[in-house]
Formats: C-alpha cells, structure tokens, sequence
C-alpha cells in the first residue's frame, strides 16, 4: 500500500463523502458491518442506504472505531468497515495504537478528512494544517494505511482491505458539505436492529 512516506494528504483529490459512502455500500454482498461515526459520517450511511448491518453512533465523537474493534473481535468471519470524521478520531487516538495490537483483519477503517468540525460550524480541524492523520495511524502501528488518491484509488485500496492480513486504515480528502441525509433518532431501534442484522438477536 501506500503510506503517508509515499502520498500526502496534500496531493489526494478532494472527494466527497456520500459518493464514497455509496461506492462501499454497493459493494457488499456478504452482510458486512458497517458503523457510522457521530454526525455526517452516519447522516450519509443512513441516506446511501439502510441496511440492518449499518451502526449509527449518535452522540459521542471518536467512537466508531473502538466500536468497530469490539465487533470485529466478537466476529472475526464477518467484515467490518468504520466511517470516522477526522475531527472526531483526533479527539480518540488512542484508539489507533489499540487497534494496531489487538490486529483484527476483518476490520477497515476510513477516515473522512475536511479538515473541519463540519457540523458544529466548520471550525478547523488540526488536520487541516499541521496534523497528517495516515502517517499518525503508520506512527500507531497500523502499518496498512493510506490515503486514496481518488474515487478509483478509494475502490481498489477498500477492495484490497477484504483479503489485507491486518487491519486497514483509509484517509480520504473530503470537501466541506454536509451530510446528504439525517438518521432517524431512535439509539435503542439503532441498537436492535444492528443486533438482529449481527445475528445476536431475534428481529423486533
Ligand atoms: C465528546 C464530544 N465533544 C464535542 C461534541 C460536539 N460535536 C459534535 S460533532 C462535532 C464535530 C465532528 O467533527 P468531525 O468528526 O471532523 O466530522 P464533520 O462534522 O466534519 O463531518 C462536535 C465538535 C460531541 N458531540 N462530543
């Protein structure tokens, strides 16, 4: 893969990320969770599509990948995808190195960098100037990270995570535009359901 050494933040196209959100949904085939971290990146889950296999973190930034991590260990046969905004990882770092130990392989993580709070008024993110989130996942040992070059590049590296012998991490440039839809509010409906799509429960 490529890493932080090879391809900068800087010079990946800035994308957008209901079209990737629809790109990786389209492409799974085998009831495959994905969890939705706070605010846009769940919005534009919920609006790609739901599906019961779709987690939506309400209220907590930082916490769609220690999620994702408690699932991926709990189901090791099932792959996982986590959608996290770059201001809400920053806030939850520690995360990274805890993943890159316990090493699940079934889980691919994605980072939706606009190097803005988008949500709460678009303040700047330290990624946006200084903070390179691919080569601090690298720095945590999660040594297949990237950041996508484009749409195509974002397809092969989320296709290439499926058969990775570790977990993944995909940064990706995004522009500053909300998210496209709004998740119903409804976190015990949210939580059954994604544990009847699990198969841990039975259906309401
Ligand atoms: C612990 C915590 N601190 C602050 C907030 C308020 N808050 C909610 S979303 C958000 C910004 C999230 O930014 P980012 O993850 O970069 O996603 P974006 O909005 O840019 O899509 C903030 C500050 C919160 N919900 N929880």
């Amino acid at each position: 893969m490529n890493t932080a050494t090879s391809l900068s933040a800087r010079n990946t196209k800035v994308m957008n990320r209901f079209d990737l959100t629809s790109r990786l949904i389209r492409k799974l085939e085998h009831e495959e969770a994905v969890i939705g971290g706070i605010g846009n990146t769940n919005f534009d889950l919920w609006a790609a599509g739901h599906r019961p296999q779709n987690f939506y973190m309400l209220g907590s930034m930082g916490l769609a990948f220690p999620i994702a991590l408690g699932v991926a260990l709990a189901q090791p046969k099932r792959r996982i995808f986590a959608l996290e905004g770059d201001g809400s990882l920053l806030m939850q770092l520690g995360s990274l190195s805890t993943i890159a130990t316990l090493a699940p392989k079934n889980l691919t993580m994605v980072v939706m960098d606009n190097g803005v709070y988008q949500i709460t008024g678009a303040q700047p993110t330290p990624a946006a100037a200084v903070a390179d989130i691919v080569a601090i996942a690298v720095a945590c040992g999660l040594v297949n990270s990237a950041w996508a070059a484009d749409e195509e590049d974002f397809e092969r590296l989320i296709d290439q995570s499926m058969s990775a012998t570790g977990p993944t991490l995909i940064g990706v440039r995004i522009d500053d535009k909300p998210g496209v839809g709004t998740t119903r509010r409804d976190p015990v409906q949210i939580r059954e359901r994604f544990m009847h799509g699990m198969g841990v429960r039975e259906p309401l």
